[in-house]
Parts: C-alpha cells; sequence; structure tokens
C-alpha cells in the first residue's frame, strides 16, 4: 500500500499548519521539495560548495564528483547508454530550445516539414516555431481526438510527408494524455525523421527508459519531479549531440582558442558553456533516490487512483466539463475541468479561499486552448504527497464556487 500520509510528513511546506490547511493541487506546475532534497542542497552548500572542472584542491575534487556523479545517476535513472549523452540545463525550456537552435539550424532547410501536435506546452512547440520561420521550414501540428488524445490518422499522414524532426510532449500538462513514445517513435524513424520529446511531465511520474523508447532527444525539469528550480536535463543519442555544434560560447565548452578560431569540447561539455548550477544536480540527485524508493508502479498507480476519483466526482456535478481521457484509461494526475459560469481564475481564487491551490488559465497551451473551444481551464494536478482528502477538498471547493456564482 502506497501511503501517501506518510509521504506527505517528508515535506516540511506541507505541514506548516494554520488554516484553512494547504492542500496543494498544484505539482504540475512545480512540485514540493522533500526533507531529503532539501537536506541535500543545504549539504552542498555546507560541505563541498565550489565550481567544478577547474579547481585541483579537495573541495573541488568533491565539487567534481558530486556533479559528474550525478550524471551518471541520471542516465542509469533513464537508461542511456552513457553520461555523455546527459546535457544539464536549466529545465525542459533550455533544453529544447537548446536542440532547435543547434540541431535544427544546422539540418532545417526552406521546404523541410517540422512536425509537432496541438497539444504541446509553448515549450515544445515555439521554439520549433521560431527556427521554422527562421530558415523557411514548415510546421504541423498534429490534430487531437474528441477524448484528447492524438490523432494518429493525422500524425500519419503528416508522416508521409517525410518530416525533418518530430517534436512532441510524452504527457500533457493539460489532458494528463499519456502519448504513445514508442510507437510514434519507431513510425517517425521510419519515415526519416529525428525525434525529440518533452518529457517535463512523464519522469516526475513514470519510469522513463530512452533506449526502450529509442528517441533521439528527451528534455525535463528537475522542480517538477520534487527536485530544485533551474536545472533540468536535455538526453540526446551520442552520435546526434555529437552531430551538433555548441548552443552558447563561453568557459568549459572549448577544446582550444586563438584569436582566430576556437575548437569545441567534447560531448556534454560542449553543451554546458559557463559555471553550471551544481548544487541544483546534486539536489536533482537527491529528488531521483526519493522518487525511486517510494517507486515508479506505485507512484503511477496512486496519482492515477487520485485522478480516476476526481475525474468521476467531477463530472458527476452538473455544469462542470472535464477535458483529457476518461477516468479509466491509463492517463497522467492531470485534471482540467471548466465550471459553467465561473470563470476559471475565480474557480481558481474560491478554491484558494478554502486552502486549495491549482491553475488556472491557458497553461502555456493556447493552440490547445483553441483546439478545446476555451480560453483557459482550471487544473488540479495530482502527486505523491496527495491523498483522497485533498480530492474531497477540490471538490467541495468547486461546489462552494458554483453557490457563490449562483
Ligand atoms: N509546465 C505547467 O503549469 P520548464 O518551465 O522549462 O521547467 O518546463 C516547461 C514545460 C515543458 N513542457 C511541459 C509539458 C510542461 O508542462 C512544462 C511546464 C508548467 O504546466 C509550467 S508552465
Amino acid at each position: 500500500m502506497f501511503d501517501a500520509a506518510a509521504v506527505k510528513r517528508d515535506f516540511p511546506i506541507l505541514n506548516q499548519g494554520g488554516a484553512p490547511p494547504l492542500t496543494f493541487l498544484d505539482s504540475a506546475a512545480s512540485s514540493q521539495k522533500p526533507q531529503a532534497v532539501i537536506d541535500a542542497l543545504v549539504n552542498y552548500y555546507t560541505t563541498i560548495n565550489s565550481n567544478v572542472h577547474r579547481g585541483v584542491y579537495k573541495l573541488a575534487v568533491a565539487a567534481d564528483h558530486a556533479y559528474d556523479g550525478t550524471r551518471e545517476h541520471v542516465a542509469r535513472f533513464i537508461n542511456a547508454t552513457s553520461p555523455d549523452e546527459i546535457v544539464f540545463t536549466r529545465g525542459t525550456t533550455e533544453a529544447i530550445n537548446l536542440v532547435a537552435a543547434t540541431w535544427g539550424r544546422t539540418n532545417l532547410r526552406e521546404g523541410d516539414l517540422v512536425v509537432s501536435t496541438v497539444m504541446e506546452h509553448h515549450s515544445c512547440f515555439v521554439p520549433w516555431q521560431m527556427i521554422a520561420l527562421e530558415v523557411g521550414a514548415r510546421i504541423e501540428a498534429v490534430r487531437i481526438t474528441e477524448s484528447g488524445e492524438l490523432d494518429q490518422d493525422h500524425y500519419r499522414e503528416l508522416l508521409s510527408q517525410n518530416p525533418k524532426v518530430v517534436a512532441f510532449t510524452q504527457v500533457s500538462n493539460v489532458l494528463g494524455t499519456i502519448n504513445p513514445v514508442k510507437e510514434m517513435t519507431a513510425q517517425a524513424h521510419a519515415a526519416g525523421a529525428v525525434v525529440c520529446i518533452d518529457a517535463a511531465q512523464s519522469v516526475p511520474h513514470m519510469a522513463v527508459d530512452v533506449q526502450d523508447l529509442d528517441v533521439d532527444f528527451l528534455a525535463f525539469s528537475a522542480h517538477k519531479m520534487l527536485g530544485p528550480m533551474g536545472i533540468g536535463v536535455l538526453y540526446g543519442k551520442r552520435s546526434v549531440l555529437e552531430s551538433m555544434p555548441p548552443y552558447q560560447g563561453g568557459g568549459s565548452m572549448i577544446r582550444k582558442v586563438t584569436l582566430e578560431k576556437t575548437t569545441w569540447a567534447d560531448i556534454p561539455s560542449r553543451f554546458e558553456a559557463g559555471t553550471p548550477s551544481v548544487g541544483d544536480v546534486v539536489g536533482l540527485g537527491a529528488a531521483i533516490d526519493y522518487l525511486q524508493d517510494l517507486g515508479y508502479a506505485d507512484i503511477a498507480r496512486h496519482e492515477h487512483e487520485l485522478a480516476a476519483a476526481a475525474i468521476i466526482r467531477l463530472s458527476a456535478i452538473p455544469g462542470v466539463t472535464v477535458y483529457g481521457p476518461p477516468a479509466d484509461v491509463a492517463r497522467a494526475g492531470v485534471v482540467s475541468f471548466v465550471v459553467d459560469g465561473v470563470h476559471p481564475h475565480d474557480v481558481a481564487a474560491l478554491l484558494d479561499e478554502r486552502g486549495v491551490a491549482v491553475r488556472a488559465g491557458h497553461h502555456c497551451a493556447q493552440p490547445l486552448m483553441k483546439a478545446l473551444g476555451v480560453t483557459a481551464t482550471t487544473r488540479a494536478s495530482f502527486y505523491v504527497y496527495n491523498t483522497i482528502d485533498d480530492v474531497d477538498r477540490l471538490i467541495e471547493g468547486v461546489e462552494y464556487a458554483q453557490r457563490v456564482f449562483a
């Protein structure tokens, strides 16, 4: 049995007391941090802080070990073939911008096709749109079905036009849809495309194996998986990363600099210009340990139980529309809904009066909002520290919002 109440005790921010107590249902935006991650950060700064890959003194060597050791840990975590395939970035957004700016600018030409989807977070669409506009490439978005899944017929139709790259999310941050990455990647490769996956909403909640998925790139952020803000990961297949020019120029990414010319360091240093956020990398390592101790199978089962309860109970309230796949299919713990006659921001504000923290708005997915025919939704997202009581508080809060606007 997954004991979410015990898990919650590990998160100081959720145990501050106060009235009403905090019901945190916005982990898809950013998760809370367990004491183990906070301790890892404090320990780093109190015992080994120094710059990496520069010093020969003991502190610097300890920081090197912590930084490069976490790179190995991340590689094992997502089953990369080598730590060299792990690039530390500021987050998912920077990772995808890196791919679009380097791989994209090198490989995309006028008239080429980029395939994305209408359910993307702007982070997995705008960087590709920017580079497409710059080089004169086309960008097409796979449509979604009534139940919030990707329209696979439309996907196959777009693949038949031989795109150069296919970029899409593993899990929708609005609908909770889990896309069939492995199958879609195999089809994209058969069509000759490189595949870039936005895993910001999947890695925190499910086991991800990059070799099994066979993706070329995969990006995620530490702050959505119990780790610190400002740090994330770009996985890239060795051969693809090696073919790419640097993203930014500066310290650490060079082999040799003369006044005439600069040559590049090997991967992954080539993509890590400047002083990295070493303490945050250490914190990411602690977050991975914490999630692995809980176990992904149990995490996924627990989140699905909460999301299913929320979907069923919200759908039963007259005037409430829930978006995304139904409760009984494999889906993530993200539940978006609209309450007739109450703006999503008002729903969120009234929930907040009762201590329930949710997100409202377009969720950085404006093309998806357009496809759904709404301008905004209210979104509750569940994670390891949420309990069924939190679902009760959400439902009571939505009913309260309806009474206020009756
Ligand atoms: N979504 C949400 O409330 P960053 O900001 O780089 O850590 O992650 C961006 C990002 C990329 N892809 C997906 C699928 C995401 O959900 C997010 C972040 C948050 O939904 C904040 S906008």
